[in-house]
């Protein structure tokens, strides 16, 4: 069975207790409980971690080397910031689909740019939580080589 890192970066702990009208009302636990759900429809073993410290995201994805087969990573506000991310996922031969709750494009514009997204697969943004679901479903057809 193939095996997924679901990251979470700084702050979507909170997810579901505040600014409902951004990110929804859904919260991160019970985003990763239909992680599982949906993995597991779809063959996926999935991993869910969520921190609000960069170094320890770019540890999660030097891990991911000898652990996953790919990662959906919602990097949160590091997606705008953080070239130390973007070269964590460079130095690592595993798939990154990059994932948002919101239509970053849509809002300020430092939301705009992303350094995640010139190293990703793909980027899903402007779901909800229903994104998380696309991006596994995104990587699965990834690795069974179907959108090859
Ligand atoms: O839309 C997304 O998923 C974001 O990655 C969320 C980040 C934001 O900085 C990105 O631009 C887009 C922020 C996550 C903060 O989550 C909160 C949830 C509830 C209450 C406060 C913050």
């Amino acid at each position: 069975m193939r095996s997924i890192l679901v990251l979470n970066g700084p702050n979507l702990n909170l997810l579901g207790t505040r600014q409902p009208d951004i990110y929804g009302e859904t919260t991160l636990a019970m985003i990763e409980e239909t992680c599982a759900r949906h993995g597991a429809a779809l063959g996926l073993a999935v991993t869910f971690r969520q921190s609000n410290h960069e170094g320890v995201l770019i540890d999660a994805i030097h891990d991911a080397r000898d652990t996953h087969d790919g990662i959906v990573l919602n990097a949160g506000a590091y997606t705008h910031s953080s070239i130390a991310l973007r070269d964590a996922i460079s130095s690592v031969d595993v798939p990154v689909v990059e994932l948002h709750l919101s239509n970053i494009h849509a809002r300020e514009d430092f939301r705009h740019l992303s350094h995640i997204a010139p190293v990703a697969l793909g980027q899903i943004c402007g779901f909800g939580a229903h994104g998380y679901a696309l991006a596994l479903e995104a990587l699965k057809a990834h690795l069974e080589g179907v959108d090859r």
